[in-house]
């Protein structure tokens, strides 16, 4: 084992810790000033006070969590609304965001975090760091934030003002536990519940959040270096009972995904948050036999592909206990970015990281000396940081 290497950026998490122990409501300037230049918006100071208790605290504190911390929470999910109705308003943000315009960025794509706030904590931690060697990034969370493990509201709230920090670099994607139907089922409503304590508060709430479910964006059209491609929560969009391959330029405006419940959206939002790929799978299409859950053939991925001219296609939705899988040359990532489930560690969590110039043929677990595939691991996200700062600064 390597020793213990001491990041040399000034805001270890280590330091932070110290600082917003000292006093929970000090956020030190410095970091703050140098946080507004990267993400260059103002934002309210509960949501700096938010992000420091987590960022300070860690899973460690959430048993014992204030009751009146559900006052925050209402907060933070109205700031979180009105950032995505505002950025609605720019046309940039739509049911597809296409962000085209920076080839130079290197992109960070996250699976399902389902709960599992100590994985989301790590990441987090290793993005902030990044961020302050170089702003030219952008990091994507591919949905299925709750449900599954005990931690899911915090891991949301975690993220969501993550992403109120850093709007421009920072994106949220809807996954098929985003659904009010689902996650009154595995876990969330329940948590929200408990923390809630009266029938009352939580129907409040409950109806806030899952709002912002229903208007969050299914996907996000990217390009960094030669690749170009689509990221959304589970697969390409088609008919299961009717197959042809679809250019998401002409279904788009038709597309009915504004919906609290997937039941009440049309086919191919459906298959977007839902569907699987199968490398068995004779047929172009079909449904799974008894789950009913839609999947598609190399085939009709490659028409796909073809037809929308990308070259690569992110998702997340399986759970693989290495944190990844890949299908068909690499063309196709799966990601799964949490280590437990159920309350259970399963195996790794891991995230993609796609510097422009990484090439589609040599993506794979950089342990194992390729290129992109990172495992959310404090010791390897150190060593892996680094790296990633001495190529930085050595030219
Ligand atoms: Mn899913």
């Amino acid at each position: 084992m390597e020793k213990h290497i001491e990041f040399p950026l000034k805001y270890t998490l280590k330091r932070l810790i110290k600082i917003t122990q000292s006093n929970a409501n000090q956020i030190p300037n410095e970091l703050r000033d140098q946080l507004y230049y990267i993400g260059n918006l103002n934002p309210p100071q509960y949501v700096w006070q938010w992000f420091f208790r987590y960022f300070a605290a860690g899973s460690e504190k959430f048993k014992s969590e204030p009751v009146d911390l559900l006052e925050n929470y209402e907060n933070l999910f109205l700031m979180a609304e009105k950032l995505l109705e505002h950025k609605y308003t720019t046309e940039k943000y739509h049911k597809f965001i296409r962000d085209m315009q920076t080839p130079d960025y290197t992109y960070y794509f996250v699976g399902d975090t389902h709960g599992s706030f100590d994985d989301t904590y790590l990441m987090i931690d290793y993005f902030i760091k990044v961020f302050q060697v170089n702003p030219k990034v952008k990091v994507i969370w591919i949905g299925d934030i709750v449900d599954r493990n005990p931690y899911d509201l915090q891991n949301l709230a975690f993220i969501l003002s993550f992403w109120i920090l850093f709007p421009d670099n920072v994106f949220i994607l809807r996954g098929n536990h985003e659904d009010s139907s689902v996650c009154s089922r595995y876990g969330f409503s329940q948590h929200l519940f408990e923390k809630a304590q009266s029938r009352e508060r939580f129907e409040m709430i409950w109806k806030l959040i899952t709002d912002f479910f229903s208007k969050l964006p299914l996907g996000l059209i990217f390009r960094s270096g030669n690749k170009q491609g689509l990221v959304v929560h589970g697969g390409i969009p088609f008919d299961v009972s009717n197959y042809a391959p679809i250019r998401i330029d002409e279904i788009e405006s038709n597309l009915n995904c504004y919906q609290l419940e997937h039941f009440d959206m049309d086919v191919y939002s459906q298959t977007i948050l839902w569907s699987d790929p199968d490398p068995e799978l004779k047929e172009m299409v079909a449904p799974t036999p008894r789950t009913g859950r839609p999947r598609f053939s190399e085939q009709a991925f490659r028409d796909f592909m073809e037809l929308n001219g990308f070259n690569l296609f992110i998702r997340g939705h399986q759970k693989f206990s290495e944190g990844y899988h890949l299908f068909w040359d690499n063309r196709l990532i799966s990601l799964f970015s949490t280590s437990t489930y159920d309350g259970k560690k399963i195996g790794n969590a891991r995230f993609l990281r796609l510097l422009p110039e990484t090439s589609i043929s040599e993506i794979g677990p950089e342990e194992e000396q390729r290129k992109g595939i990172v495992w959310v691991n404090k010791e390897f996200l150190e060593h892996q940081l680094m790296q990633y700062y001495h190529a930085k600064t050595s030219h």
